[in-house]
């Protein structure tokens, strides 16, 4: 009789996990070096799209907190980590519950030959339904159709079944038997080889883990992606090209720690629904322009070039998530062409009434012809910091519109319809806010204890940060120190009217514990809202503070030494 033995369902489970591993780790490399699918971050997107509103936002808010609460750095590179660890975990957790559902059929089954068929129908199904799914939300994947059916199918086909034969084999594993030498009596060591089979295939799926991941690591890198340090630095008076920036002269130096005025191309912060951007062909990509014009056209990269001027403008961005003192708001020097060109170009017919712009990912956003009449500085971007879109960036096409959150601002623009009606966009049918205007907030970066100065009168502490208001500009900022009276900052000329505006409060030193909040005015005079309200649906409002814990005025006096210094 054959000697079976059923391995355990946490047997199944072991083996499951190896081989997903495997499995992620060959489609990882097979992504990176032939352009083929990496179904865990798809899935991952297409769960997410499918999510309601509120619970993908619960989602990301609750990851933000988490970001801001273990200090992971800067908040949108953390949170697009954070979902790509979740895609590759959900997958991990699925793949191994699949394997122990085989392993448990294959427990229950009565005939005891050793058949390959539940992994192998696990795995068809599995790379079907993946395969589907990878073909709705799949940005990135540059491999013919056909080759990325096939090869999603053989893949997991080859992972059901290796899950399956090593069934059989601890399964069938006879015992072997041997005579012992001193007692003659007959004993099993079969054990140990199962023990060892164990360990080989683990060794096995480790070896093609550790080959795949790390080959496909090595491949996929491109130069100037991600740990490359900018080499101008971050408070330099230079774009990333080496160009003035405008309010150079300006002799209001920002309190130290302040926040760059120019973001670092590296440091702009990026939010993209998908896992990962979309890859656009620079040659291949048409503006499709259609629906209600007397011009519909479709237009090259070059097109754009050469039919509008450029313009250039200092833009601060930030997303409506961005929470006050967050790092969701960036400023770079945006190039491209005026909307008014381009509708000029195009010849909207009388019934049209706003455009549906859509993104290569799918991310929609109609804006309203009045709009566009009304704010002559809405325009296309082809450039930030004067080199083409980076891809994570929008490349090849991104359009700005003054006053509104980024979430109104599509990337990687690739058609634009005139419609005779507006309709609520991608965050809009998610419960965001139908306009997405900016609201004016004001943020303390730096008590910059370390920098305390001396005058004649004895110490000052600079204080600086950040005011921002879209496009209503900033006509003054207060601060107040352990709820006094309000008063005034110094502000720095700002880089255009549609950046932030960097203001620095000298305060006279004291001992003891401090709290600076500050607060802001729009050019109307308007005052920020004072409310303390969260991101959701029209973007975060309240007061912003600092405390900081001042030196001894002993310890300005004669500065303690520093502890490197050996007594020699
Ligand atoms: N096509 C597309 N456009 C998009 C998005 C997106 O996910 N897809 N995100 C929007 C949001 S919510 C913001 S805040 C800005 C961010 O632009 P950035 O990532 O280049 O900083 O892009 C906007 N445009
Ligand atoms: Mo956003």
């Amino acid at each position: 009789m054959d000697n079976l033995r059923k391995p355990t369902l946490w047997l199944g489970a072991l083996v499951g996990g190896l081989l997903t591993l495997a499995l992620t780790s060959a489609l990882f490399l097979a992504d990176q070096v032939a352009g083929l699918p990496f179904i865990p971050f798809d899935v991952f997107d297409y769960i997410s799209r499918i999510l309601p509103g509120a619970l993908l936002t619960f989602g990301i808010d609750l990851m933000v907190e988490m970001i801001i609460a273990f200090n992971m750095g800067e908040t949108s590179a953390a949170a697009k980590t954070a979902e790509q660890l979740m895609g590759l975990g959900g997958f991990l957790v699925t793949g191994t519950l699949g394997i122990t559902f085989v392993y448990w059929l294959m427990n229950r089954s009565k005939t005891q030959a050793r058949n390959l068929v539940p992994g192998l129908a696990l795995g068809l199904a599995f790379g079907a339904v993946t395969m589907l799914i990878s073909s709705q939300v799949n940005l990135t994947a540059t491999a013919p159709v056909p080759a990325q059916i096939v090869w999603v199918i053989v893949a997991f086909a080859l992972w059901g079944m290796a899950a399956n034969w090593i069934y059989n084999d601890l399964a069938h594993s006879e015992g072997k038997t041997k005579t012992d030498e001193e007692t003659g009596e007959t004993v099993t060591v079969e054990p140990l080889n199962r023990r060892q089979f164990i360990a080989r295939v683990g060794g096995a799926s480790a070896v093609l883990t550790v080959v795949g991941a790390g080959l496909g690591w090595l491949v996929g890198r491109q130069p100037g992606e991600g740990g490359v340090v900018s080499a101008i630095p971050a408070d330099a008076a230079t774009d990333g090209a080496g160009n003035v920036l405008p309010n150079a002269a300006d002799p209001m130096d920002p309190a130290p720690g302040t926040r760059p005025e120019y973001t670092p191309l590296d440091d702009h912060y990026r939010i993209d629904i998908s896992s990962r951007p979309p890859v656009i062909d620079a040659e291949e990509w048409r503006l499709e322009v259609t629906g209600l014009v007397d011009n519909p056209v479709s237009l090259s990269l070059q097109d754009l070039y050469d039919k509008f001027d450029r313009i250039d403008r200092f833009i601060t961005l930030s997303c409506i998530s961005n929470r006050i003192g967050g790092t969701l708001i960036s400023t770079t020097k945006w190039s491209g062409f005026r909307m008014k060109d381009f509708l000029d170009f195009v010849k909207p017919q009388a019934d049209a009434v706003a455009m549906k712009i859509t993104g290569a990912d799918n991310f929609d956003e109609y804006v309203m012809l009045d709009v566009v009449e009304a704010e002559e500085r809405v325009m296309f971007a082809y450039e930030w910091d004067d080199q083409p879109l980076k891809q994570k960036h929008g490349f090849p096409l991104r359009i700005y519109i003054p006053d509104r959150y980024g979430m109104k601002q599509p990337k990687w623009i690739k058609s634009i319809e005139f419609v005779d009606a507006w309709a609520e966009g991608y965050w809009v049918r998610r419960g965001w806010s139908k306009e997405a205007i900016v609201n004016t907030t004001s943020v303390v970066d730096a008590v910059s204890t370390d920098s305390i100065l001396k005058d004649d009168a004895g110490y000052v502490v600079p204080v600086g940060g950040i005011a921002y208001s879209g496009a209503k500009r900033i006509s003054k900022v207060e601060v107040s120190v352990n709820g006094g009276d309000w008063e005034e900052a110094q502000l720095r000329a700002p880089l255009s009217e549609l950046t932030w505006v960097i203001w620095r409060y000298d305060w006279r030193f004291q001992e003891g514990e401090y709290r600076f909040e500050v607060r802001t005015y729009d050019a109307e005079g308007l005052l920020q809202s004072l409310d303390n309200r969260g991101t959701r649906p029209d973007g975060a409002t309240g007061v912003h503070g600092k405390k900081a814990n001042m030196p001894t005025l002993a310890d300005l006096e004669n500065p303690p030494e520093p502890e490197e210094e050996a007594e020699s």
